[in-house]
């Protein structure tokens, strides 16, 4: 029976000893082993009550394991739901609850903070830590380690992404088998990966970028990783040799140039370096290249479309633009208010249509209809433009967010808790210039009249509420906020008074 992303991305290694999988110790895992241990966790979810179109939430640390998570749900029909590491319990309920996730699982550390999480949604709780050892290891090591795969097809739901809203609240992205298939046979095709690629993986793979961009394309080719459970400069640097590729975030090629073993030599025998998630900067681009000899191939996605637009691999890569639309993607700059097809050259709304734009937002159909067009175009809310020879340049963005190393932060979410705090009247969270994050948080608050702020217990509060990434890494009590003719708080003027905060003189 078939199921096109189980087929293409798992399926066609079955039986194969060639070891796909390295980590950083040098311990080696083979298609044949992982897919054994995919069966017996897809049988064990079975076990648990999770069925096709049943969300399965997985907050655990990037392991072998976590990607057999991944390959048993699709194998099983199950939707795959992945959370950040960082995420506390309070926000992972919230993802537990809104899915309707039948089961979570976590790393055993965490498991006291979650059992309360699952019990109040409904939600068998399991652990899996990165060792492989846990409750569900230990479960699904009792199962066959065969299963016969659920029958899918491309329209059917493979993965729920959480991405945040401008009004603080998280949407389940949902995408589809195909949405996940077609972006990747583009990416294998367009980036010209084979299996005799190694791509250097020190991305976290709850994300699209570790996780359906890099993982998705060795998977299809059979290329090898080196599984790096995070990006560690000195192990990076050491294992380099043993890579032909490498996929980051800008703050990992700014890491890498920070460091003088990052040489020529060291590099040579590399085929591709891509950036991705936010802005690389053209210094940064240059700087590389004048030190390498390489140019970074930066492209443009988004969790609810995968990739949109790359560099192209044979000719210019432009510093300062995410290049051309991928085959089969359509892009369009327009006017945000008229909706209406503005002419090159012009910045306007970025907008994309293509086979890997998702279904919309799980239950929010409001949500969905506001930026996913009837004609298929999805309102990226970045602000973008094409050069005269097509590239596109991203220019800003339409929406309140901030991306600090790689990770996105809606400044809604951490200014509900500000409000709520004692003593604060208001409160307006900026992104500000970060050497190392590229953007960072910062929180300026007014005192209700009389109020002495307490900033350390208000920073207190959002420790146990927010993940760490998201913290202010200042907070800035002033008289009031700038607000225009409207009344509308002018983050624009604020984030220019304090665009030096983090930049050494
Ligand atoms: C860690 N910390 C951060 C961040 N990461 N603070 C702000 N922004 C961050 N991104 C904090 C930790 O909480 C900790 O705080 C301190 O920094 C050091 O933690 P550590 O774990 O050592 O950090 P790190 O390993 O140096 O991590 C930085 C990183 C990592 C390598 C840049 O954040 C990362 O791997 N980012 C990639 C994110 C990514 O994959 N994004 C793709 C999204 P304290 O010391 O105070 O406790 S997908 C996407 O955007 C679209 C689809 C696309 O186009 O790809
Ligand atoms: P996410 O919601 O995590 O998928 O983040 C998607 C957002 O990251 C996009 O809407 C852009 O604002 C930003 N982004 C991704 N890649 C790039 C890039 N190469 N240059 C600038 N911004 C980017």
């Amino acid at each position: 029976m078939p199921n096109p992303l189980y087929d293409t991305l798992f399926g066609r290694h079955q039986g194969k000893q060639t070891a796909f999988l390295q980590m950083a110790d040098g311990t080696v895992l083979t298609h044949d082993m992982f897919l054994r241990r995919t069966a017996q966790f897809a049988h064990h979810l079975n076990e648990l009550g999770a069925g096709p179109g049943d969300r399965v939430a997985v907050q655990i640390e990037k392991s072998p394991e976590a990607l057999a998570v991944y390959a048993a749900c699709v194998q099983a029909g199950i939707i795959f739901l992945p959370l950040n590491t960082a995420y506390t319990a309070e926000e992972i309920s919230y993802f537990v609850e809104n899915s309707g996730a039948r089961v979570l699982l976590c790393d055993s550390r965490k498991a006291s903070a979650l059992q309360p999480v699952a019990d109040r949604c409904g939600a068998i709780l399991e652990t899996l830590d990165a060792d492989g050892t846990g409750s569900f290891a230990a479960r699904a090591a009792l199962q066959a380690d065969s299963y016969k795969t659920v029958a899918r097809t491309s329209d059917d739901l493979a993965a729920f992404l959480y991405t945040s809203g401008t009004t603080g609240r998280s949407k389940g992205a949902m995408l589809t088998q195909g949405n996940l298939l077609s972006n990747c046979e583009t990416l294998v095709s367009f980036w010209q990966f084979t299996k005799d690629d190694t791509l250097l993986h020190a991305l976290p793979i709850f994300h699209t970028h570790g996780l359906f961009v890099a993982t998705n394309i060795c998977l299809h080719t059979g290329a090898k990783m080196l599984f790096l459970p995070k990006f560690d400069l000195d192990v990076v640097l050491d294992l380099m040799s043993q890579a032909t590729s490498m996929m980051g975030v800008p703050t990992f090629y700014t890491r890498l140039l920070g460091d003088p073993r990052f040489t020529r030599e060291l590099t040579s025998h590399m085929r591709l370096f891509i950036s991705g998630s936010a802005p690389l900067l053209a210094e940064t681009h240059v700087q590389f290249e004048q030190r390498t000899g390489h140019r970074i191939l930066e492209r443009y996605g988004m969790t609810e479309t995968n990739m949109n637009t790359s560099n192209p691999y044979d000719g210019e890569r432009r510093a300062g633009t995410v290049g051309f639309p991928l085959p089969g993607v359509e892009v369009k700059i327009t006017d945000s208010k008229t909706g209406k097809t503005l002419p090159q050259g012009e910045i306007g709304e970025v907008e994309v249509r293509g086979p890997n734009v998702f279904k919309g937002y799980w239950q929010m159909p409001e949500k969905t209809a506001e930026e996913l067009r009837e004609d298929g175009f999805f309102i990226t809310g970045d602000l973008g433009q094409f050069d005269k020879d097509g590239y596109l340049q991203i220019v800003g963005r339409n929406k309140d967010l901030i991306i600090s190393g790689g990770y996105n932060i809606y400044p809604k979410e951490i200014e509900l808790l500000l409000d709520d705090a004692p003593g604060i009247l208001e409160s307006a969270v900026i992104g500000v210039p970060h050497p190392d994050f590229g953007e960072t948080v910062v929180g300026i608050l007014v005192a209700k009249e009389g109020e002495v702020l307490d900033l350390e217990r208000i920073k207190e509060n959002i420790t146990g509420a927010l993940a760490r990434f998201k913290h202010p890494q200042k907070l800035i009590v002033v008289p009031e906020l700038p607000r225009n003719t409207m009344g509308k708080v002018q983050k624009k003027a604020l984030r220019d008074q304090y665009k030096d905060l983090f930049i050494p003189a």
